[in-house]
This record gives C-alpha cells, structure tokens and sequence, in this order.
C-alpha cells in the first residue's frame, strides 16, 4: 500500500473533486494526509462546497500555528500556469496528484472548443511536466514512490451499438472536443509514464452523479426544472444510454487505485447501471414529485423533445471486471439509493442552488480572485 501524504488535488472545487475531499477528510479512508486542492474556480467551481472542510481541516501554510494542525490547504490558480504550479509543489512538498480539474460539459465544448483544449490538453501536459521535474532523483530518474493518479471518462471509447462495453483495451474513439481533449490528455500521461518512468495511474469512469453537481449536467438540471416548473429538455429521441455510477462510489474507486494501483496501469469504473435518457427521467419524475408533492403527471406533461446533441454519442457502457477483480473495488450504492440521496441533497442545499442560479457566486469569485 502505497503511503500518500501531501496530494495535489486539481479542480478539487468541482463536483467530483469537492466529492473525493470530503471523503478522504471525513470518511478516515485510512487518510492521515494533507490535502491542497489547487482550482482556478471557473463557472463550475464552487469554494462555498468546502466551506465545511475548510473550518473543521483549513490552514494557512505561512501561518506557523496552522501548519501544524491543518490538513487541507486551498490554492487559487489555473493548471496551465507553469510558475504558480512549480510554486505549490515547492511549498507543500508534493508527492501525489490526483488530477479532476477539466472542463467537463460536451455541450460547452461543442459551442467553445478552445477552453477545452487549454486545460483539458495543456494544463495535463503542464501538471505532467511540473510533476516529472520536481520528483526527479539526482541520477535523473523520477522518484517511484509519488503518484500522478489521471482522472478520465469512458467517452475516450467512443459510442456503442446496442451490445458491447468498453473495457481497458478497447480502442479510443473520442467524438467530441470535450472527448478529444480527453483523449489526449490520457495519451500524454501514458507517455510521461513510458518515455520518463512518472508514476502514473490512470481511471476512465462513466457517467457521475451526486450532490454538488454544477445544474447543467442531466440528473440535476432536471432535478431543478421540475422544482421551478420549467420545461425538461430531451435530446432527440432521448434513447441515448449513459451507464450511471454514484460519486461515492467512484471517488473509493479511485482512492483504491491511489493506494494500491498498479503505475502504467488503466482502470475502468462503471456503475454497471445502464438506462435510456427518458427512462432515467421517468424515475426521477416520481422521486422528485413524491419528495416535493408534485403531481407526477403534471410534471411528465412538461417533457420537450429538443434537436439533439451534435455527434450525440448513442451508449456507453463499462466493463469494470479489471478493478473488481485486481483491487476488490465494487459498487455499494444502488441507483434507488443514489438518486433518493441526490434528490434530498438539491431539496436541502437552496442557498447552495440560489448562488449560482443567480450568478452572485461568480460575482463573489470576481471580488474576491479577480476576474479570470
Ligand atoms: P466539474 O466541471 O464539476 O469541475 C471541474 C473543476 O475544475 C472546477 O472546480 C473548475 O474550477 C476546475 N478547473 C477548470 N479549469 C481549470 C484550470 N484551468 N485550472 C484549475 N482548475 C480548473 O467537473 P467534474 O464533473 O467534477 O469532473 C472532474 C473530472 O472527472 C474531469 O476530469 C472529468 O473529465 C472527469 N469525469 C467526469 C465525469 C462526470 O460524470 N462528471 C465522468 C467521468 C470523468
Ligand atoms: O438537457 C439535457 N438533455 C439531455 O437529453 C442534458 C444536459 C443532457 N441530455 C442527455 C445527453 C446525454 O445523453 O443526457 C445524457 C447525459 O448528458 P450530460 O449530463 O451532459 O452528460 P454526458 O454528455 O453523458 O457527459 C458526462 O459524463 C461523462 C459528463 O458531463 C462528462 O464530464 C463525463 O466525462
């Protein structure tokens, strides 16, 4: 088991990575760490997620008494900045990387490709070639006991027929620019790890789902329209089939590989949950409505049927065998329980919502950061 002590969390703002710090600080998976998440807090970052964290585990690194104690340490800056993250592995002493931050929505990446490409392909490369540096043994060889952990998607594999799943050797086939970007980023880390012995693991996860995720996204966009009453927008024939695996379960998924994966090795996690578009719809249409005394019908009556998504990929499916068997990782929620907890948490989280609804939350990062 690999011992982990001061981990870079990047995009650690976001909805997965605000997922994964709060499990390691407060679930104790045998994490006795420090933790410094380093995000540029775009549209989709949100620091009032880790508000909790930072009372209960913040510090200030300069700050003498505070260094002691503090186990979680927020930076504010972008990945594709070589000198501010040649700076933040210098002062923490970083020896691991788990690396979220991404622009992460197809649908942005179709209208404005070029923030894709910057951070999802330069900012891998920069925190690759930062990481490559910085662990570098005197003799020129890279330290092997850090670890650069590569968070990717299973929509590297392309789209699907109607049988079939991807499994770790399927060939990549990325489709979008957001995919693309992806792509690129896995083979880049791949290639640090082959052509310079980085440590690196790498994880291609299919759809998540959970509190905390920004509202453009499926599962909560349609949570809140059905709140406020406004249209469900479907893409297409809403056939399309995304296999959904709860937050949780993929952030132990890649806690395990932290601590026991094997370097130049990928891993596949999946929920091994498939659903049609409209079917998952019909689902939460009842979660939703019995927790928040909607009349079902009603709410199925304000569905619209839209254009579809260009280059719409049709289905994605996980074959997870490998991480089963090699790291005894499984799924341990339930969609039913997934969604129930999902739902209750956007029920209970208005002024979480409100904030960015409104876009008070950019206006607090413009005056407290600057503008981006
Ligand atoms: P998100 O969009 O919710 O969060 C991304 C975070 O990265 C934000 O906090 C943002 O501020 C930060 N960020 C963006 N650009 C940055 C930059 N240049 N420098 C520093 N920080 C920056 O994304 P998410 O859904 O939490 O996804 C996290 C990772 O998981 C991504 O790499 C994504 O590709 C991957 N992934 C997501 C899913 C999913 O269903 N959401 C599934 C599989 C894989
Ligand atoms: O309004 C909508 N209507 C609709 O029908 C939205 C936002 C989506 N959809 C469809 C498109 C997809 O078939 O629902 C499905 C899920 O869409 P998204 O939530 O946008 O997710 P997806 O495009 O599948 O990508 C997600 O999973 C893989 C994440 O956004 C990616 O970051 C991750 O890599």
């Amino acid at each position: 088991m690999r011992t982990l002590k001061n981990i870079l969390v990047t995009g650690g703002a976001g909805f997965i990575g605000v997922n994964f710090i709060h499990t390691l600080l407060e679930k104790s998976l045998e994490f006795t760490g420090r933790i410094i998440n380093l995000d540029a807090l775009t549209y989709a970052g949100n620091a009032a997620s880790l508000a909790d964290i930072e009372k209960q585990f913040g510090g200030n690194p300069t700050d003498k008494t505070g260094l002691s104690k503090a186990r979680y340490f927020f930076e504010h800056g972008d990945i594709c900045d070589r000198a501010f993250v040649e700076s933040v592995f210098a002062k923490y002493d970083i020896d691991t990387v788990v690396h979220f931050a991404a622009e992460s929505h197809v649908d942005r990446s179709i209208l404005g490709p070029e923030a894709f490409i910057k951070t999802n392909v330069m900012g891998t490369f920069t925190l690759l070639d930062v990481a490559r540096n910085y662990w570098k043994n005197t003799d020129g060889t890279i330290r092997q006991d850090a670890l650069f952990h590569h968070i990717s998607t299973d929509e590297v594999y392309g789209s699907l027929g109607d049988t079939g799943y991807f499994t770790e050797g399927t060939p990549y086939d990325p489709r979008s620019p957001y995919s693309a970007g992806k792509a690129s980023s896995d083979h880049l880390v791949m290639a640090y790890h082959h052509t310079y012995g980085l440590p690196a693991t790498l994880s291609n996860c299919s759809n998540n789902y959970g509190p905390y995720q920004f509202p453009e996204k499926l599962i909560p966009l349609m949570i809140l329209n059905m709140l406020e009453g406004k249209p469900l927008p479907v893409y297409g024939d809403g056939k399309n089939i995304r296999d959904w695996v709860y937050v949780e379960d993929h952030n132990r998924a890649v806690w395990a590989i932290m601590q026991h994966g094997v370097t130049g090795e990928k891993y596949n996690i999946g929920g091994e949950n498939e659903w049609e578009n409209i079917k998952l719809l019909d689902t939460l249409i009842n979660i939703v409505s019995k927790k928040a005394g909607l009349d079902p019908a009603k709410v199925r009556g304000t569905i619209a049927y839209v254009k579809d998504r260009p280059g719409h990929d049709r289905r994605y499916a996980i074959d997870c065998s490998k991480i089963k068997r090699e790291l005894g990782w499984k799924r341990e929620v339930s969609f039913e329980e997934g969604l129930t907890r999902t739902v209750d948490w956007y029920l209970s989280n208005t002024e979480w919502i409100n904030s960015i609804r409104s876009g008070e939350y950019q206006k607090w990062v413009e005056r407290n950061y600057g503008k981006r």
